[in-house]
């Protein structure tokens, strides 16, 4: 998301940045970019003239011209009205809610609200709450089945009563929900083509029947603005507190997430960026607006490692690196860890500077070839992964056949493996320089991954000698 955005409007200040002195003209002619950037975003026009304008208020002031640092400044004044664009919600659920709280999930047809109720269920879970579903989609015969599979793949429960009433279904899962002691009832809802009085009613009956605290409208981001369209048509009918936007791991141009609270009036609560459970994240809109303008989303990256990286195991891979006795079977780990994280390509885009380049997206490490050295591992024999000195040709014949690749794969995952070590022990106590991260917190070394040349893009992807030490596959640390 934002791709295309990001590399304008970071183009735009890089141009910007340099200068020791800038004049209006230089000002406007900025400005001028960012709007065209913001439209061809397909940001809502208002909303883009509405901003331009606040940022050119601001950006002409003297002061600002005249300071040291005219480009930082002008950065900061468009940062500060993205971010006001967003709204000052940190999305997710309503802070207070009755017990069991009640998420109803409305939307049009198709823009994922069956999805989403699913990858809800298991951040809930995650979140340590204890969510229930609910179908009250009986039109569409596959839908409650649909809900189900989800909830086993969520590992939560889902209420299936006999009847095929909307209302009745709701109403039923709040009062097992009470029974059973279950925290959050999650209601997913019909979808329509269009929005008509009947789907309305039936969503106005649900309501007041369960009296939601989150009404959460869904929306595909890839739909623009027809999606903010209908959002503001639910939200003034039935009333909405929140908007999903789906499916922003397509090339949705991203300006529905700009224009949505600016013209529904209601804060992005989560976004969608794939179709597996793990694909939901909280909105931050500050980390969205760091990335637009280049500064990465490194929290989010953290969090990412924090989830799928163990802190016991993080601990013990760190002393291992620390005394040489890093093994083929730690690699192994690191890189399940890594493949938990989620598409390779959504990890770089939250790395600075890292998602716009255009080499990264070329050479990124292939998600087929990760599955090929963990085959190779697998087929080492516990012995064999501890101290891969003692692999010589007849056992790398034996673990090429094991593990349906090539020696010669064999041999460079080795090769690459002895050269990683060797990077990582030296790297030490490096981390990821300028993430302004104290020192003396325990370090993951989630590496293994290089993006780049240096190897000829095998694919593998170790840290190679070419890296700058510390890159962002070397170490990370965790808090
Ligand atoms: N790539 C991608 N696909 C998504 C995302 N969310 C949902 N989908 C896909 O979108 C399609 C529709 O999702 P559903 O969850 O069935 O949508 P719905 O709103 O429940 O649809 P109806 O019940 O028919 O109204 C499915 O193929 C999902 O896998 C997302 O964030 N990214
Ligand atoms: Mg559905």
């Amino acid at each position: 998301m934002f791709d295309s955005l990001s590399t304008r409007i970071q183009g735009v200040f890089q141009s910007l940045r340099g200068e020791v002195r800038l004049t209006e003209a230089q000002v406007e002619g900025a400005l001028g970019e960012i709007r065209l950037a913001l439209l061809e975003a397909d940001v809502n026009f208002k909303v883009v003239k509405a901003f331009v304008d606040k940022v050119r208020d601001r950006a002409m002031d003297q002061e600002v011209l005249r300071s040291l640092t005219p480009g930082q400044h002008v950065t900061k004044i468009v940062r500060d009205e993205l971010l006001a664009l967003f709204g000052e919600s940190e999305g997710g659920l309503r802070k207070v809610a009755p017990k069991p709280r009640v998420v109803m999930l409305l939307g049009l047809q198709g823009s994922g609200k069956t999805t989403t109720s699913g990858k809800l269920a298991l951040w809930l879970k995650r979140q340590g709450r204890h969510p229930m579903m609910v179908s009250t989609d009986v039109r569409r015969p596959a839908a409650i089945a649909q809900l189900s599979v989800l909830a086993e793949q969520a590992g939560v429960r889902v209420h299936a009563p006999e009847s095929m009433d909307p209302v009745s279904r709701a109403r039923g899962a709040l009062a097992e929900a009470k029974a059973t002691g279950l925290d959050t009832v999650i209601v997913d809802t019909a979808g329509r083509l269009h929005i008509d009085d009947d789907l309305m009613d039936e969503l106005q009956a649900i309501k007041e029947a369960v009296q939601p605290t989150d009404l959460l409208y869904v929306a595909d981001a890839m739909t623009g603005q027809d999606a903010i369209k209908s959002a503001g048509e639910f939200n003034r009918r039935i009333g909405v507190t929140g908007v999903v936007l789906t499916k922003l791991d397509g090339d949705a141009r991203g300006g529905a997430a700009l224009s949505v609270v600016s013209v529904v009036g209601v804060p992005i609560a989560f976004v969608g960026s794939g179709e597996r459970l793990e694909d939901l994240e909280l909105f931050h809109p500050d980390r969205i607006v760091s990335r637009m303008l280049g500064m990465g989303d490194v929290l989010s990256l953290i969090e990412k490692a924090e989830q799928a990286i163990d802190q016991d195991e993080a601990q013990r891979l760190e002393e291992k690196l620390r005394k040489n006795q890093f093994t083929l079977d730690d690699f192994r780990t690191q890189l399940k860890a890594i493949r938990k994280m989620g598409p390779l390509e959504s990890i770089l885009g939250m790395i600075p500077g890292m998602g716009n380049l255009k080499q990264v997206a070329d050479n990124k490490p292939d998600e087929k070839q990760m599955g090929r050295v963990e085959a190779i591992i697998g087929s080492m024999t516990p012995g064999e992964r501890r101290d891969e000195s003692m692999i010589g040709g007849s056992r790398r014949k034996r673990i090429a056949m094991g593990s349906g690749t090539s020696v010669e794969e064999v041999n460079r995952l080795l090769k690459q493996f002895r050269e990683m070590k060797r990077v990582l022990q030296m790297m030490g106590q490096g981390g990821i320089p300028g993430l302004g991260m104290g020192k003396g917190m325990p370090q993951v070394p989630i590496g293994g991954l290089r993006q780049g040349s240096g190897h000829g893009g095998d694919g593998f992807g170790m840290p190679g000698k070419k890296r700058k030490k510390g890159g962002p596959w070397g170490l990370i640390k965790t808090r």
